[in-house]
């Protein structure tokens, strides 16, 4: 049984165990779905083709986001192995470390644009592919922070980035709605993880959401996983463009 019985979907974004992806992996593998995954590069495949391999993959693909090539790559791949899809979730973020402090008016351009492509633009390169293979309708999800919305210590250029992908999951859903395909983000609160070692000071961050948050603590890669997993799920069929936080409560009082 399960909420997800016969569901096909693509997790993009496993970097290792402490991944979001992976929380999100977990709940989405307990209810039943059928799962393919990408990974950026050599240096995951090797961590990330063994945490998968219990799950029984459909694919484990190499796929950087920044090459078209490699995203039609990988979509081909897919193609290959299913007839269609039902679910994506892209968990891709990046900037350089050294401007995930200090001050943002300091943002090279250079540092500007691939923050911009890898942590924005990539979910629309997916939409544009993962559209092709939604036969029957589909759910998009992508992973945001509260930075977007407002000014958090050293988030700098990637705010402005999640900013720029909240506003693209309401165009895409609007977009890609008329053919029953669902565009959301889930603003996770911040989660020990190798993307979140980048921003300066996050300890800090973590025991202030702990201190903080209506709830007096800090979320689980797991919890995030359980939204994404109702987003995907029938249960959210009626949601699209939406931004649901799962952080404790913190946007509430933030
Ligand atoms: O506190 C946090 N950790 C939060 C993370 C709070 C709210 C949101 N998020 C978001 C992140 O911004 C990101 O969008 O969640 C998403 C997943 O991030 P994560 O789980 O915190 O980080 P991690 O486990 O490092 O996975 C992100 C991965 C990359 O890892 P690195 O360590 O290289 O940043 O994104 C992948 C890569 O595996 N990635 C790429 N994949 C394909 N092509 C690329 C690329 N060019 N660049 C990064």
């Amino acid at each position: 049984g399960g909420l997800m019985k016969g569901k096909r979907g693509l997790i993009m974004g496993v970097a290792n165990q402490h991944s979001i992806a992976w929380g999100i992996t977990q709940a989405l593998h307990e209810a039943g779905a059928e799962l393919a995954f990408t990974y950026q590069g050599d240096v995951f495949k090797k961590r990330v083709v063994p945490l998968v391999e219990p799950l029984n993959p459909a694919a484990v693909i190499d796929c950087d986001v920044t090459n078209p090539e490699s995203l039609d790559a990988a979509f081909a791949e897919l193609g290959k192995v299913w007839d269609s899809l039902d679910f994506v979730v892209h968990a891709i973020a990046f900037s350089d470390k050294d401007q995930l402090k200090g001050r943002y008016v300091d943002t090279t351009a250079d540092n500007f644009a691939l923050t911009m492509n890898i942590s924005c633009y990539s979910f629309t390169a997916v939409a544009q592919r993962a559209e092709k293979m939604m036969k029957n309708g589909g759910s998009l999800v992508t992973l945001t922070y509260y930075g977007a919305e407002k000014v958090m210590p050293h988030y700098n250029v990637m705010g402005v980035a999640k900013a720029a992908l909240e506003a693209s999951v309401r165009y895409l859903a609007e977009d890609l709605g008329k053919n029953g395909i669902r565009v959301n983000a889930v603003s996770a609160g911040p989660i020990k993880t190798l993307a979140a070692s980048g921003v300066g000071d996050f300890r800090y961050i973590l025991k202030w959401n702990e201190y903080n948050s209506p709830l007096r603590r800090t979320v689980t890669p797991k919890e995030v996983g359980d939204t994404a997993l109702f987003l995907c799920s029938d249960l959210g069929k009626a949601i699209t463009g939406e931004n649901i936080h799962v952080d404790a409560g913190y946007h509430a009082i933030g």
